[in-house]
């Protein structure tokens, strides 16, 4: 901890003296990412969140903006979706299916088998936004400014902003408070009585702003899209308390002048669970005026560090490739060729600071933007899409030992499991709930509008699986009992809605897509998406029936459900390879749309799911390989982070680490284009930016030093050889065992696992052999190859 305190110390030291990195002296050396000039667009901007509130500021040194989030900013409102026609259209759009008329099925589809009231297109379903900008104008006399320095230390979830002007050091510190629920920013200079600026709160639409006494007040309320019902409520207030000089409120501004520090404290609340929230708001604010900036600081540090710094990866000899270079230019190096081990690290460490900033206890799960959006219609409304990109925000929760963290999902997915009943009775008179590609805060869980893409129907079970997951993870039989209900109505959902085909007698989901991929009809050349049991619907259908059938067995319950769902199982189509020697994304060896496509959704099996293993099916690891080659080393950010997951499984580390290298692309292309992989800020780039890609790849990296999905705890399953040494501690595996392990020259010097009970653990090392170690709760095991 001690590196952490001398940061505010040396405030003031000359600017290089200030070290570079402030981490904790625990392995996790160099978790900074700074750069030497301001952002000149968002994403450049450093994220800092505690779940519920973010602010994302630019560093301006004569007009600072920082973009302020609060996760409950979503316009829209539970609306009904449900379309009983679809249901009468459901035996013909079956029939033609079956009769391979898939095309006519589809169009049918458009016709009938869609949500009522709009989808994610309407008003009604609305869209994360942001909540407001605050805006910071300085007056500086002179314009000699030099020194400038913008940084984000990953363990002390802070940021800062340093340079020096007309003589005067000015530094400001940023932080979104772990503890007290509110964004602080502290002002300060190196000579008294040099800070003068103005402060307001604004946002695009529907926000009216006033000031009065050291406080301004933004309010107003979201389009809830239907008449008659009201929308979110929100409210956000910004004070300042200054040291010296004077405070003073105008309109809906304040200036701040000949101040020697001041600290901005932003609390803010919406309506969306409770009217209170105003008084909330306030009450936040009290106590963080009463709390004050250094202990605020000090009390968020030391959160924050509990859950961050369960995990430290050093790769290489753990320093920046070299410690003088800014950011956004060893990405640049980086794609040119440079190895930057370092980087590496930083960004599955990076992941982890994500994960932990955008979400927390009690609130909604991280959506496509984590919990940061710089508009009022995000991207795809910054919602939930069910077809890779939620899960894959939870990629990193358990592995990255952020268990707890997985808990706001299974929060959600108890809610959507509510809607999803409604959804399986009225669009398939089925039991159980699902859910499709769409989801948002008001639990929205039908058929999209548009067939092609929002039919799939395994959203909700691929979420399911999640739940399961945890369990795996934490052997927690309570938390396994409370979310049994949810699992086994996934099942059920699926017990009650699979049909037999003609071919082979196989059971299987109809109508549903290859997630968003598109084949040629035969007779008509046109792409179609419409099909029966694609492969991923499949693999998926036997991963849920398989972990709810062990979860009634863990529970001891249901032991003829158990049984059945596992002969039920038997009967879904197995996974077959092509003629061309690939894994088939469909039934039929249909020629597919784009043989680059970003989904990869029928190697799911592989990664996240687990029934594709090195181990037992190594026939079938050759023809994901295959697939792979065919689909390429491309795509969409997140498409780039989940390939380096699926060669971690496949077990080849060089090309995991090639896909690393094209998922930390630089995004920003010389004409000033964005294209897939990295934004300077680290930001994921689709583009747009999308956070999924960001705890995919930090997973990725996961993937490549420890797996557990096949029964072994697999030491370096993917070491590339641009990594030859490296230690890492604190990943976790199933059964909750934390391991650690340190190699050179490629190869493992030690091993460790501290396991929370008492047993025998099979490892696995990087020439396949395996071992049994005998742990002791609680007690660090170390072992050698
Ligand atoms: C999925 C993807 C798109 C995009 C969207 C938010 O549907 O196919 O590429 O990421 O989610």
């Amino acid at each position: 901890m001690g590196s952490r305190r001398t940061v505010r110390l040396l405030a003031f030291l000359p600017l290089a003296l200030v070290p570079a990195c402030n981490a904790a002296d625990d392995g996790n050396e160099g978790l900074e990412l700074f750069y030497d000039a301001p952002a000149e667009i968002w994403e450049e901007t450093l994220p800092l969140g505690n779940g519920r509130l973010g602010a994302m500021p630019d560093g301006g040194v004569r007009h600072e903006r920082i973009v302020l989030n609060e996760e409950s900013m979503w316009s829209g409102s539970e609306f009904d979706a449900g379309n009983p026609d679809a249901l009468k259209a459901l035996p013909e759009i079956r029939r033609l299916l079956l009769e391979g008329r898939n095309l006519e099925a589809q169009d049918l589809m458009y016709r009938r088998f869609v949500c009522a009231n709009g989808g994610s297109a309407s008003a009604a379903y609305g869209s994360y936004q942001i909540l407001a900008d605050l805006d910071l104008h300085f007056g500086f006399a002179t314009c000699d400014v030099g020194g400038y320095r913008r940084s984000l230390s990953l363990p002390d979830a802070e940021a800062f902003t340093v340079f020096t002007a007309g003589g005067v050091e000015y530094r400001r510190e940023y932080l979104v408070s772990m503890t007290r629920d509110v964004i602080a920013v502290h002002l300060s200079a190196s000579e008294p009585g040099s800070l003068d600026f103005s402060l307001s709160l604004s946002r695009p639409e529907r926000g009216t702003a006033a000031a009065s006494g050291g406080t301004v007040t933004l309010s107003g309320e979201l389009d809830s899209g239907q008449e008659g019902v009201e929308g979110v409520r929100y409210v956000a207030m910004a004070r300042v308390v200054a040291d010296g000089g004077a405070v003073t409120a105008g309109g809906d501004s304040l200036a701040v002048s000949g101040a020697d520090e001041a600290t901005i404290y932003v609390s803010a609340a919406t309506s969306y669970r409770g009217d209170d929230f105003a008084s909330r708001a306030d009450s936040l604010m009290r106590g963080a005026v009463e709390c004050g900036f250094g202990r605020m600081e000090s009390e968020h540090r030391e959160a924050f560090g509990r859950l961050f710094d369960r995990v430290s990866l050093t790769l290489g000899d753990g320093k920046a490739h070299d410690a003088a270079v800014p950011v956004d230019r060893r990405l640049e190096n980086f794609a040119a060729g440079q190895d930057d081990p370092a980087l590496a690290a930083l960004y599955m460490q990076y992941g982890r600071y994500l994960f932990i900033s955008s979400t927390a206890r009690g609130i909604l799960p991280p959506n496509l933007q984590g919990l940061w959006a710089n508009t009022i219609r995000t991207p795809w409304n910054g919602d939930y899409h069910l077809n890779i990109n939620v899960e894959m925000n939870h990629w990193v929760a358990e592995q990255g030992n952020l268990s707890e963290l997985h808990l706001p999902l299974t929060e959600y997915v108890k809610r959507l499991a509510v809607s999803g009943a409604e959804s399986a009775r009225t669009f398939y008179g089925a039991d159980g709930w699902c859910a499709h590609v769409l989801a948002n805060a008001w639990n929205f869980s039908a058929p999209s509008e548009d067939p092609s893409w929002g039919a799939t129907n395994t959203g909700g079970a691929w979420l399911a699986l999640h739940l399961w997951q945890h369990y795996l993870y934490t052997l927690d039989e309570d938390y396994l009992r409370d979310v049994w209900p949810v699992l086994r109505g996934a099942a059920d959902f699926f017990r009650s809605i699979l049909i037999e085909e003609p071919s082979h007698g196989w059971l299987v989901t109809s109508p549903t897509s290859s997630p968003e991929n598109g084949y040629y009809d035969e007779s008509d050349d046109i792409v179609t998406y419409v099909c029966l049991g694609s492969t991923m619907d499949n693999q998926i259908v036997r991963e849920l029936f398989s972990a709810a059938a062990d979860a009634a067995d863990v529970l001891g319950i249901e032991g003829e459900y158990a049984s059945s769902l596992r002969g039920t199982a038997l009967r879904l189509p197995p996974n077959r390879v092509g003629s061309d020697g690939r894994l088939m994304e469909w039934l039929e060896e249909y020629r597919e749309m784009d043989v680059h496509h970003r989904h990869v959704s029928h190697l799911f099996g592989l990664h996240p799911g687990t029934e594709i293993t090195r181990s037992r099916t190594p026939e079938l690891i050759d023809a994901c390989r295959a697939t792979l080659d065919m689909r390429g080393d491309g795509g969409t950010g997140w498409s780039r982070a989940w390939k380096v997951n699926f060669w971690a499984r496949i077990g080849d580390g060089d090309r995991a680490y090639k896909l690393l290298r094209n998922l930390l692309h630089p995004a920003i292309a010389g004409d000033g284009r964005h294209g897939g992989g990295t934004y300077p800020n680290l930001f994921c780039a689709h583009p747009p930016f999308q956070i999924d890609g960001n705890f995919g790849g930090s997973s990725g990296i996961m993937e490549m030093l420890l797996q557990s999905h096949d029964g072994a705890i697999e030491f370096l399953p993917a070491l590339p050889s641009a990594w030859p040494e490296g230690r890492f501690d604190g990943l976790v595996a199933q059964g909750g065992v934390v391991a650690g392990c340190t190699w050179k020259n490629g190869e493992i010097v030690e091993c460790r696992l501290v396991a929370p009970r008492d047993g025998v653990y099979k490892v696995r090392f990087p020439d396949g052999k395996e071992s049994d170690i005998s742990c002791r709760q609680g007690k660090t095991v170390k072992f050698g190859r």
